[in-house]
């Protein structure tokens, strides 16, 4: 599975560079940009535009795509955040491509599988505001000590669920919820599942919608449901020009 194969990566990588390292670099960066913030301020798109090369759902989606030109077009038409794809082996991302978009001053979240405090050390080092925490992949306890971990540096979480059994891993620490729209086993998209399980979300957390969007009226039916934000990947990673697309869509 993902996160066996994400155990075994994390555990090479914490060989190579050492935990006091990697705190030194995370010690120099700059503040936090606060996603909660972002998403709350009047006019805000609300999107959250993913930086995806590929998934395994799909395989390539934008083999050469340009971090630097998509991400500093996203900031500029009006992105509320930007995620970027730090997973090389199912995703094709990269931490340079997190390291390049941060020279953009919104949030940008570390999109990755977290099992381990040590990822989100390197969250903070290469620049990232926010953490993404995977239900389906996390015990509620894990969730809670990785959330108050991520809390302990200043940086924000998105716990992400799926299925409404995953309902017990919200927790105080986990005041942003995500709803994935996508079925990690299957891959099939359901946006009516995802407004359903929203209603038994409590009213204090701010709610995201992940996945599948792919219009104007998805974002508008996530809104009048409450969601404050929505995490869109594919639909401008795959058009010729993700950046034309990106402005397109908000305006
Ligand atoms: C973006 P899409 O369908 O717009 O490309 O989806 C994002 O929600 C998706 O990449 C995602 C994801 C994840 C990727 C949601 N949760 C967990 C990796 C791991």
């Amino acid at each position: 599975t993902i996160i066996e194969h994400k155990r075994k990566e994390v555990a090479a990588r914490k060989q190579q560079t050492a935990y006091k390292a990697l705190e030194a670099t995370a010690a120099f960066q700059q503040p936090v940009r606060l996603l909660s913030a972002s998403l709350e301020q009047p006019g805000s798109t609300g999107i959250i535009a993913e930086f995806k090369r590929k998934s395994p759902s799909r395989g390539f989606i934008n083999k050469d795509a340009d971090v630097t030109a998509i991400t500093e077009a996203y900031t500029k038409y009006g992105a509320a955040a930007l995620s970027v794809l730090t997973d090389e082996n199912f995703f094709g991302g990269a931490a340079a491509d997190l390291i390049t978009a941060r020279k953009n001053d919104i949030p940008i979240l570390r999109k990755d599988f977290i099992v381990d405090e040590y990822q989100i050390v390197e969250a903070r080092s290469f620049g990232a505001d926010i953490i993404l925490l995977i239900a389906a992949c996390l015990t509620p306890a894990e969730v809670e000590r990785l959330a108050l971990f991520a809390a302990s540096l200043g940086l924000e979480t998105i716990l992400e669920l799926h299925a409404e059994a995953e309902l017990e891993h919200v927790c105080d620490a986990t005041k942003i919820v995500g709803i994935n729209n996508r079925d990690l086993k299957t891959f099939s998209v359901d946006l009516e599942r995802s407004l359903k399980m929203a209603e038994k979300i409590p009213a204090d957390k701010i709610k995201i919608a992940e996945s599948g969007i792919d219009k104007i009226e998805d974002i508008l039916l996530f809104r009048r449901n409450g969601f404050k934000g929505f995490l869109i990947g594919e639909y401008f990673m795959r058009q010729e020009n993700p950046p034309v697309a990106f402005a397109d869509f908000v305006s």
